[in-house]
């Protein structure tokens, strides 16, 4: 879609406000003609024919048309403020929903700060263009036309000589912007260079502190500073060389203005009223002139921030329902992976994932760092697709069933995890908007919750920092515990949930989770044996690859890799595995 026709769309609502609005802009330029239109009277009317008592009239008509024009001013003003905010909050909130529909794969590819400067400068260029460009090239065009009549009913060579001056003003005008415009780029990108500095320093804080960094970050943040320092400064020379040149050329206009006026006026050509008002329109004539170069620029601005919003409107998730896709569907919790595998970008994260759970089971996996565990997590709530094969849901490719429907009847603790700057109530309801009180220290107490609560004042009314600060590790997670508790799907993932957690906090909340769930079926990814040692199935994965699969007993039997990871961490209990870990 082109930006004049996407932004057309915006406005169109708006479309009666913005003709009345321009119609209020036809006045006030008609009204701006009147004061030399006066002065011209005063001249001739007044002072060279003595008519004294058209003196006051004629100062009360430049009061009146004061007054209204001012009253009209800032009428239409407002109203091209208004259509402008409704537009951009439109906008803003298209984008926003657009950003809501997106997939991992976008968010892993797209900088935070591009999509800020979305949201936040390039919706103000969007307001800039219809609150003062649309504006500006209408009001001086009006102007221009408006003078040029007036003009022209008083002297038509005179008027061609002046207009025929116009473009040299236009042209140095146009020289500055565009002399102007790899400066002003300059100016945005170095403010936000200045911008992710500052903001980078203050989400990295603690690593700074830790690191005695703060000399280095004040010097990485002063060369920011600098070079914005720098690039305002450049942009004053290129306007201040500039600036004398247009008032000098807005002079001279009037200098040729008084040698052939003058000599009109002496040869009786024109009156000297004529030669006052004539002198009046001038500024009508330079001023569009001047605005020429900005105007063009702020509409180049203006296209390059409207593609950039445009593209991201249109950019489309990988991962969208299909159109005839099974909405509402209870699942009963049966999955299956059929020969999945998987990659982010060009490397095999998963190799060939085949296993069958039935409804309620509990699956463990274990794995080294990097193995894929996280990602078979993502391929189950469908973050992302699997590359080949197929994952069922009680029999149903999850491709076919709409997401929300999906995700709804899953329950998540994810490995990084995340909490909002609520309070504890609010995070761990966070999914469960509607769950009562009790039903809120229920979960918080099958997570564990509970057992560091009090050391809270405020109880569950504790709000969190950004992201959890105030709270440890282990605390954080047994938060993001409860919320997926609470939301009471008949599917649970839990990333790595109690790995910052004590070991015997963690074998209470095993017990927990297993006198509750019994009808979940319930994933549990761990690094500890103890987590996962009472799973109905336990995959070992290795580099993508499920290379041993049983219960913890079966396991132990094969003497294989789990059986090593079980020596390494439980080295001194009887090898038969038949013991109590704990
Ligand atoms: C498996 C790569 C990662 C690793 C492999 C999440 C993510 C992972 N990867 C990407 O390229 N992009 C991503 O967004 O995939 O990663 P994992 O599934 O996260 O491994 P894990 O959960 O078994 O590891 P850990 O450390 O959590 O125990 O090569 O680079
Ligand atoms: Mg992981």
């Amino acid at each position: 879609m082109k930006p004049f026709e996407w932004i057309g769309k915006y406005i169109k609502p708006y479309r009666w406000r913005m003709f009345f609005a321009l119609i209020l802009v036809v006045i006030v330029s008609g009204l701006n003609m009147v004061k030399p239109y006066l002065s011209g009277k005063i001249v001739d009317d007044v002072i060279r024919d003595g008519q004294i008592h058209l003196l006051m009239n004629i100062l009360y008509w430049l009061v009146g048309v004061t007054i209204v024009k001012s009253i009209l001013d800032y009428a239409y003003k407002l109203m091209f403020e208004s259509v402008s905010q409704n537009a951009i909050f439109e906008i803003r909130k298209e984008l926003y929903t657009k950003l809501q529909k997106q997939d991992f794969t976008f968010f892993d590819t797209t900088r935070t700060g591009d999509i800020m400067a979305r949201l936040t400068g390039d919706t103000d260029a969007i307001r800039h263009f219809i609150a003062g460009v649309i504006l500006s090239i209408f009001s001086n065009s009006m102007l221009f036309i408006f003078a040029l009549i007036m003009m022209f009913s008083i002297n038509v060579p005179l008027t061609l000589i002046m207009l025929a001056l116009t473009p040299i003003i236009g042209f140095f005008a146009y020289s500055l912007s565009q002399a102007g415009k790899p400066v002003f780029m300059k100016i945005r990108e170095q403010f936000s260079k200045l911008n992710s500095v500052v903001q980078e320093n203050i989400s990295g804080n603690r690593v700074v502190k830790a690191f005695t960094k703060e000399s280095y970050e004040i010097e990485k943040f002063t060369r920011e500073n600098d070079g914005f320092r720098q690039a305002s400064l450049e942009a004053s020379r290129v306007w201040e060389k500039f600036v004398p040149i247009l008032d000098s050329l807005a002079m001279m206009m009037s200098v040729v203005l008084i040698l052939i006026g003058g000599t009109l006026v002496i040869n009786k050509v024109i009156s000297l009223g004529d030669l006052v008002m004539f002198n009046g329109y001038l500024w009508a004539l330079n001023n569009p002139m001047r605005s020429v170069g900005w105007l063009i620029n702020d509409v180049q601005r203006f296209l390059a921030s409207a593609e950039k919003i445009i593209s991201m409107l249109q950019r489309e998730p990988r991962i969208k329902n299909k159109p005839d896709c099974i909405i509402g569907h209870q699942i009963q919790g049966d999955i299956e992976f059929k020969n999945v595998s998987f990659k982010y970008e060009r490397e095999w994260v998963l190799r060939d994932i085949d296993f069958t759970v039935k409804a309620g089971q509990k699956v463990g996996i274990i794995g080294g760092t990097g193995a894929g565990k996280t990602s078979i997590m993502n391929l189950v709530a469908r973050f992302y697709e699997c590359t080949k094969g197929t994952i069922l849901i009680d029999g149903i490719d999850i491709k076919d069933l709409e997401i929300r429907t999906l995700r709804d009847q899953i329950g998540m603790a994810m490995q990084d995890v995340f909490l909002f700057s609520d309070t504890i109530e609010g995070n761990i309801a966070y999914g469960s908007p509607d769950a009562t009180m009790e039903e809120v220290l229920w979960a918080a107490r099958t997570a564990g919750v509970q057992e560091f609560i009090d050391k809270f004042p405020e109880g569950y009314d504790t709000i969190v920092g950004e992201r959890g600060v105030g709270l440890s590790g282990g605390q954080r997670q047994r938060i993001a515990l409860a919320r997926a508790l609470l939301k009471q799907t008949p599917i649970i993932l839990l990333d790595d949930t109690t790995s910052s957690v004590d070991m015997e906090t963690e074998h209470r909340i095993h017990e927990a989770l297993r006198s509750i769930s019994q009808e979940q079926t319930t994933f549990i990814i761990a690094h500890r044996i103890s987590s996962i040692k009472d799973a109905d199935l336990i995959l070992v994965l290795e580099h993508g690859e499920i290379i041993e699969r049983g219960t913890h007993e079966e396991l132990i039997r094969q003497k294989g890799e789990y059986y090593q990871t079980f020596l390494h961490q439980y080295g001194d209990i009887d090898s038969s595995g038949n013991q109590e870990v704990v």
